[in-house]
């Protein structure tokens, strides 16, 4: 396959690496040898040219300056960012030399891979890299920080995830957006919804923020965090008593149905306004456009399901559409994620054979536990395509845990992240653009290539470059470590497994650069579910504990500080990446936190203020917005921000790194927190 490195000049397709559902088609233009414009291809049938302000200024994150040109070795503290310049061959050496030493002395499950998805490729985060750990022995990384409760929420209802495709939302006529900040975090569906309405479909909002999403919104329903289970059941209570479900299809498609109707009879209107905070008039409402409008759509955000009890909130959000029988409609249904369909051979590209015994499993989002506490010890941490040390949940106790003299730790990134300032080797990663990889989608149904780009920044190497030379200086003969990304692309595409994959190969990825799986419509009687329907009662939840009907359950107890904490993502970086870059930092100017104006006013706090927020876990700064776009008892902020000398902008100080309900998922949103003004010169 060619790679365009050697083309100095011209426009190369490409594919946005980052962790978003639209995973967009670019076209990258290249003079003397350098990216001097990145935009979208027009020739994606999903993206359509059309991509965000944070990937159109790429290049700037390309070409930073703060960007690592070679590997480092820690001559300071922890955390104090001073290192030296060293080899490859010397951090190799000092590496495998270190975990060589460790194995004999105490096992392989000392050592803890911590990786995210900050390159979606699938070569670079479930690839070389797994199969290094697996044949290392290593302890296992639960990958559970993004949407793990709601994937598995989801999946008791219909069997895996599996929704509609999003290109056929241009035909639903009533858009639900529910718990999603689409304008900034899927901007494609947004477009799609935008053709919708043209043809005349209401687009409602149902978030606890009326942010960007909120205000595109024909209708914003405000909810309080953590009560949407609570407000689905309420329209399932009226759609049952006003005779609006599809008796056919329930009967037909799904499981459960005559249960679930005496069920919901619990769930009064007046009930689940004073969980939900919603109007009993606009709950009537709302349930009505429901069922009186078709094809409907429900675009499930993350959000709902980042709480305790945010698991069994997408199971019941997930059993709205079989009510109304939209499943068998063009554009009606709904979208929590749709990984499912274009699933690759993961055990053939992630190797789990070479895994002599099972080893022990740890949760991500308790790294801070597992660092400070877990028998027998973690003693090093190799940290790569994610930045804990902001990212994660009760940031301090992970901090505290990265702090620990004994810990060897080793991260690879393109930038001396906050995690990096705590490494004994920082390695330098290339971009994206630098690398070979394959992009599948988990919202839209196309696989995507990569081919490089441009050279290798410096001294920068990819993921799979990286564990090649760990696997060959651990001296692993295993052929797995030799594959080119050429044949592990071959190997994870060659699925017979997957009739979705069937069009999509090395050779037509290569050829046409991104393909769509052979997806055909749900078939709502053909489900991966245990009876092949919708269970909207599920058997297997009921052997694992849960109730086996949808249900509402409160946010497990954090204290009794007055404000539920709502810290969501922004518009201008991806997750804590951009965050270090001074364009994007502009663009999004300061962190801010908008509460009720009643609230504010309770507190003496008017915009523009700057206020502290704590709890036992940690404490923020931020600078209060005072109004109408947040229920009295919540506070919101956006973005994960860069530390800086003497900043308090660690939103993730104050997290809970408790799990959900389900799927060991995180519960970012379910923190609660005290807020008050800063008096500055006390
Ligand atoms: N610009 C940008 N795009 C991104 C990202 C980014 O950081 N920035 N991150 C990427 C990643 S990794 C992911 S997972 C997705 C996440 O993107 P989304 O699916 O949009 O999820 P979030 O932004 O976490 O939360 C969505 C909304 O849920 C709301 N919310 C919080 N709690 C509740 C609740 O209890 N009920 C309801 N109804 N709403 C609630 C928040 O106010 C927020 O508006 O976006 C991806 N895209
Ligand atoms: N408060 C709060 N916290 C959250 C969330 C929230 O909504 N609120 N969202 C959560 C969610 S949904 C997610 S998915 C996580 C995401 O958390 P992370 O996965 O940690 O995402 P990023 O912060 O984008 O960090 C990705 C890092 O990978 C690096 N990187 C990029 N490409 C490569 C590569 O090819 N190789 C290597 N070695 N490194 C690379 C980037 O430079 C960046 O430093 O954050 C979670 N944290
Ligand atoms: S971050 Fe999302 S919207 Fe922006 S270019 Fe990448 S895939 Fe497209
Ligand atoms: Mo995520």
């Amino acid at each position: 396959m060619n790679s365009y490195v050697d083309q100095e000049t011209g426009v190369f397709p490409s594919v946005c690496s980052l962790d978003c559902p639209d995973q967009c088609g670019l076209l990258i233009h290249k003079e003397a040898g350098k990216i001097v414009k990145i935009e979208g291809d027009p020739a994606h049938p999903v993206t359509q040219g059309a991509i965000c302000n944070k990937v159109r200024h790429m290049a700037e994150r390309i070409y930073d300056p703060n960007r690592l040109r070679y590997p480092l070795k820690r001559t300071g503290k922890k955390g104090e960012r001073r290192f030296e310049r060293i080899s490859w061959e010397e951090a190799i050496d000092t590496i495998t030399t270190r975990w060589k030493r460790l194995i004999a002395a105490e096992g392989a499950e000392a050592i803890l891979p911590y990786s995210f998805y900050g390159n979606m490729g699938m070569l670079g985060t479930e690839g070389m890299d797994r199969r290094f750990f697996h044949r290392l022995g290593a302890s296992r990384l639960l990958y559970t920080i993004c949407q793990a409760a709601g994937t598995e929420g989801y999946g008791y209802t219909m069997g895996g995830s599996f929704g509609i495709d999003p290109e056929d939302t241009v035909h639903s006529k009533l858009i639900i957006m529910w718990g999603i900040n689409a304008v900034s975090t899927n901007m494609h569906q947004v477009m799609l919804a935008e053709k919708a309405r043209k043809n005349g479909a209401t687009v409602v909002v149902i978030d606890v923020h009326k942010n960007q999403t909120g205000r595109w919104a024909d209708w914003f329903i405000p909810v309080l965090p953590g009560t949407d289970a609570a407000l689905a059941l309420g329209i399932m209570h009226i759609l049952f008593a006003e005779q609006l479900v599809d008796e056919d299809f329930l009967r037909e498609y799904t499981v459960g149905h005559e249960e679930l109707r005496q069920h919901v009879r619990q769930y009064e209107p007046a009930v689940v306004s004073s969980i939900t905070g919603v109007p009993k008039e606009d709950l009537y409402r709302l349930a009505r456009l429901y069922g009186q409008t078709s094809p409907s759509f429900i675009r499930i955000g993350n959000g709902p399901q980042h709480h305790d009890n945010g698991g069994m909130c997408i199971r019941t959000i997930s059993c709205l559409p079989a009510l109304t029988g939209q499943w068998l409609k063009k554009g009606g249904g709904a979208i929590k994620g749709n990984s499912g369909y274009l699933a690759h051979h993961a055990s053939a590209l992630q190797r789990p054979d070479l895994l002599r015994k099972p080893t022990r499993r740890i949760n991500m989002n308790e790294l801070g536990s597992a660092l400070l506490e877990l028998e027998p010890p973690i003693r090093s941490l190799y940290v790569y395509n994610s930045n804990p040390a902001v990212v994660a949940p009760h940031a301090n106790k992970v901090r505290q845990g990265l702090q620990r003299e004994d810990l060897f730790t080793v991260v690879h990134d393109l930038f001396l992240t906050e995690t990096a300032a705590y490494a004994d080797i920082v390695l330098p990663a290339t971009s994206s653009l630098e690398n070979t990889d394959f992009y599948r989608s988990y919202w839209h149904h196309y696989v995507q290539l990569q081919r490089p780009v441009i050279k290798p920044y410096a001294e920068s190497k990819s993921n799979v470059d990286v564990f090649r030379l760990l696997a060959q200086a651990m001296g692993f003969e295993e052929p797995a470590f030799q594959d080119t990304e050429a044949e592990m692309i071959r190997q994870a595409l060659d699925h017979p497994g997957n009739p979705h994959l069937a069009d999509v190969t090395y050779e037509t990825l290569a050829e046409k650069q991104f393909v769509k799986g052979r997806v055909k419509p749900l078939l709502p009687g053909k489900l991966p579910t245990p009876s092949g329907k919708i269970e909207l009662y599920s058997r297997t939840m009921e052997r694992r504990g849960f109730p086996p009907l949808p249900t509402y359950t409160p946010l497990a107890g954090d204290g009794d500080l007055p404000f539920l904490f709502i810290p969501a993502p922004n518009h201008n970086f991806l997750n804590s990446t951009f965050a270090h870059n001074e364009k994007h930092v502009r663009l999004e100017k300061a962190p801010k936190l908008h509460m009720n104006e009643a609230d504010a006013a309770a507190l003496g706090i008017t915009t523009g203020d700057c206020v502290r927020l704590w709890n036992d876990r940690g404490e923020c700064e931020l600078m209060a917005i005072a109004g109408e776009d947040v229920l009295p008892g919540v506070v919101v902020t956006q973005g994960l921000w860069a530390d800086s000398p003497g900043s308090k902008t660690l939103v993730n100080a104050l997290t809970p790194d408790r799990l959900a309900d389900m799927g060991g998922g995180a519960v970012f949103f379910s923190g609660r927190v005290n807020v008050e003004k800063v008096q500055y010169g006390k």
